[in-house]
């Protein structure tokens, strides 16, 4: 095992990570910026190297500053955690490159999810089953185009191959706007990820957004952990998610799973992954696959009773799966509401000092924070200050104790979601369940809002 892991990242997860590292004896290394320096997790780690001013592109995102500073400090491994470089393949390159081991897949892996057309063709390869669309990149000639468009019938989606989490995609519903958007959306593409590769796919409705867990070794091990409905979201932001998706049944779900670890065996995939569904009229449809750790993933934490972020680091450290698929059981429900420092209804950032922080407790309540009382909340990033977690027996023991912790909680200085989490729990459409990625913008067209 390793015995000292640098920790490429801020806030939540850093700390998070860190935790997952001193449970298992292992020295943390913090990387921050100049904006971090006072955070909590940054002094509780063995050591900290500052790289950088508050802008990510200076800080989080500059590669040479975090290998130096794994150079200096002698770390083994670096955890990437999510967002900022966690799907950068040049940096988990660049990384094995320096002697690090990167605690996630391959670069190869990396690179190939990366591009969602070689993504989707190495899934179809692979039997999972995958939105009706075009048969990889969208040809040049017209004519081809509206042939393939024709084949899977309006509405389409036009999707960028370099996009991905809603970037670079234009539904179009007849054939007289076809053309148009493809162009639109190829030029765009080039524009911001210097790619103008795209692709088509038969636009779903009204679909659920459920993904999937999955754990893979470095020898063809893998197995799932079961689900995560994030439909509850706004503008490809999620809100809450949650472990199981309420009314699949569990054959459909070890159906689908199965399908992911078996291409996960089949592509030789490595450390923890989610295959993005959209499902609909009870089918699966994969969209994308996320090559990191992911912000929910404490939800699957408490129905499976597995530390996600500990089997990652034992993976990258070249150890085997310690359990097999007959082995994970899963039991009870978790909810997850993510705290973000913004006005709850404009949405609107709320950054600034907190003068008031009491976080929630009691049985079946996770918090997962690096916030803390007299904490500035940094302009420069994102506005999520943590994540409060309720497991139950079953989803209405995890909504009301979902309901109950937000009651309790106090963050005072700046304004957070928590009364718009308030409202989505009271909500009766939400309590019954299987909500689809268009409600919460369709409610919150209709939500009053105090005092407007
Ligand atoms: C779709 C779709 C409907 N049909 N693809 C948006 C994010 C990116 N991961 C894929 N996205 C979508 N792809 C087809 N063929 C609808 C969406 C979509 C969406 C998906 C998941 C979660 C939230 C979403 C919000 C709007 C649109």
């Amino acid at each position: 095992m390793f015995e000292k892991i640098l920790i490429a990242n801020r806030g939540e997860i850093a700390l998070r990570i860190q935790r997952a590292c001193r449970e298992m004896g292992i020295k943390t290394v913090v990387v921050h910026s100049e904006a971090d320096s006072e955070a909590k997790y940054v002094r509780l780690a063995d050591e900290s190297v500052c790289i950088g001013p508050a802008p990510s592109s200076q800080s989080y995102l500059n590669i040479p500053a975090i290998i130096s500073a794994a150079e200096v400090t002698d770390a083994e491994a670096i955890h990437p955690g999510y967002g900022f470089l966690s799907e950068n393949a040049d940096f988990a390159d660049k990384v094995e490159r320096s002697g690090f081991v990167f605690i996630g897949p391959r670069a190869d892996t990396i690179r190939l999810m990366g591009d969602k057309v070689s993504a989707k063709n190495a899934m179809k390869d692979a039997d999972v089953p995958c939105v009706p669309g075009s048969e990889g990149a969208l040809p040049e000639d017209p004519k081809e185009v509206v042939r393939i468009a024709r084949g899977v019938g309006y509405p389409v989606i036009i999707k960028a191959a370099g996009g991905g989490g809603g970037r670079g995609m234009r539904v179009v519903h007849t054939e007289a706007a076809l053309l148009n958007a493809v162009s639109l959306t190829r030029s765009e593409a080039q524009a911001a990820f210097s790619n103008p590769m795209v692709y088509l796919e038969k636009y779903l409705e009204n679909p659920r957004h459920v993904e999937i867990q999955v754990l893979a070794d470095e020898f063809r091990s893998a197995v799932y952990l079961g689900e995560r409905d994030c439909s509850m979201q706004r503008r490809h932001q999620k809100v809450i998610e949650e472990a199981p998706a309420p009314g699949i049944a569990p054959r459909i779900i070890a159906k689908i799973g199965e399908r992911c670890a078996d291409a996960c065996r089949k592509i030789g995939y490595r450390g923890a992954g989610t295959f993005e569904f959209l499902y609909e009229n009870e089918e699966f449809f994969f969209i994308e696959m996320n090559t990191r750790v992911q912000v929910e993933h404490p939800v699957t934490e408490l129905t499976t009773g597995i530390d996600i972020v500990q089997e990652q680091i034992r993976i990258a450290a070249g150890e085997k799966l310690r359990f097999r698929q007959r082995d994970i059981e899963k039991r009870g429900h978790a909810i997850e509401c993510r705290i973000n420092a913004e006005d709850p209804f404009t949405f609107a950032p709320s950054p600034g000092r907190i003068t008031s922080w009491h976080p929630p407790g009691g049985p079946g309540i996770r918090v997962d924070s690096h916030v803390y009382h007299g904490y500035f909340v940094p302009p420069h990033y994102d506005s999520m200050i943590g994540k409060v977690i309720a497991y139950g027996e079953t989803r209405e023991q995890a909504m009301a104790r979902m309901h109950v912790a937000l009651s309790e909680m106090v963050v005072e200085g700046i304004k957070t979601n928590i009364p718009l989490h308030q409202q989505l729990l009271a909500d009766e459409n939400f309590r019954r369940g299987g909500t689809s990625i268009h409600y919460l913008e369709q409610r919150l067209a209709k939500i009053k809002k105090p005092g407007g």
